[in-house]
């Protein structure tokens, strides 16, 4: 055998695993959820009963939904909930027309997550906390969505439950939105892209920059490009934005804001970055090696199955009426 021919098996050899390994992603990719009221409960500190389920499909009846995906987070939610409830209930008292809900929703924790958040609102007499319990775990995409599907915000943010983010940076991305959305659509993302060269980035761990930087090269082959940080967890949406966006979703593990920007891009949907504060907060539940393998393979999956048209955009979906 020569080396040509040698070559030439190696090759073919590649093309082959490289096949099975797509057409291995696109097989075992997540279909698109059926959504429906199973599995899910909806209360207040007020009724012990569940309360009937929005639907992202009505009329806004809040100005602002804030959903916080929550796994296992009796110990991080209060603080959290301080701070957001302090902030909105100041802008209650400057603007008497503002209106606002906290949806919590518990991701199936084995904590008491969702007694805490219950009895929190309680303790604290407030009727804007709302507790969207999951019966199963389905990781922080799957919560968002639930989240955002069963909101009445006319603006949602979603923002995680350890209060990594100042909350009173939401003013920034609500500026951000009202110059940007066009026909009511619009989602803002924060960002932690400048604080790149500051401590909080440099002190993290050398293994962590080094899948940091991988993973935006690996963003940027897959066409994410205007987009610095993807994943910081304090995005905000018009209703129409959301409407559109998360009634498409597949993904509900952690690399789902990459497909929630890819289907705000594929609908035309104007989307704008802008820098928040950030501390890393302990006990952070991310593993890093299992779940950057884990992130990676979703992005190759996500971008065959857009690619290879197995995942469509639904565009009624995300028409107003229906
Ligand atoms: N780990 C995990 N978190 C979930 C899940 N579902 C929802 N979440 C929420 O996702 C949010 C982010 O979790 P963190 O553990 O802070 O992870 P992170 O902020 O992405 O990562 P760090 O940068 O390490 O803080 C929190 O609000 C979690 O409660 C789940 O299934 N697993
Ligand atoms: C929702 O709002 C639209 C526009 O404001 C209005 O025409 C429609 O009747 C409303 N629908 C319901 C169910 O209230
Ligand atoms: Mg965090």
């Amino acid at each position: 055998m020569t080396l040509a021919t040698a070559l030439l098996y190696l090759l073919a050899l590649g093309v082959c695993a490289a096949i099975s390994i797509c057409v291995y992603l696109v097989v075992t990719s997540p279909p698109k959820r059926v959504r429906t009221a199973h599995g899910l409960t909806l209360r207040s500190s007020k009724q012990d009963v569940s309360l009937p389920l929005p639907d992202i499909a009505d009329n806004a009846s809040v100005t602002l939904s804030v959903v916080v995906p929550a796994y296992n987070e009796e110990e991080r939610l209060p603080l959290m909930l301080d701070e957001t409830v302090g902030f909105l209930d100041q802008r209650k008292k400057s603007q008497p027309d503002f209106t606002y809900e906290i949806l919590v929703v518990d991701d199936g924790s084995r904590d008491r997550t969702s007694e805490m958040a219950l009895e929190y609102a309680k303790k604290h007499e407030n009727e804007h906390i709302r507790v969207l319990t999951l019966a199963a775990n389905r990781g922080k995409g799957g919560a968002v969505a639930e989240g955002m599907l069963r909101a009445r915000g006319e603006r949602l943010l979603f923002a995680d439950a350890d209060g990594a983010t100042k909350f009173a940076d939401i003013e920034g991305l609500e500026s951000e939105l009202a110059k940007l959305s066009s026909d009511g659509l619009g989602v803002v993302v924060g960002s932690r892209a400048h604080m790149v060269r500051t401590d909080a980035v440099v002190k993290r761990s050398a293994i962590r920059n080094f899948l940091m930087h991988s993973f935006h090269q690996l963003l940027y082959v897959l066409g994410v490009r205007e987009i610095k940080d993807t994943q910081c967890g304090f995005k905000l949406f018009t209703r129409s934005a959301a409407r559109s966006i998360f009634r498409n979703v597949h993904v509900e593990g952690w690399i789902f804001d990459v497909e929630v920007l890819l289907i705000a891009m594929h609908c035309g949907i104007p989307i704008g970055e802008v820098p928040v504060t950030w501390h890393e907060i302990d006990g952070s539940k991310v593993s890093l090696l299992r779940d950057s393998i884990r992130m990676a393979l979703d992005l190759f999956t996500i971008r065959l199955n857009y690619l290879l048209g197995v995942w469509a955009i639904d565009l009624a979906a995300t028409s107003k009426q229906q």
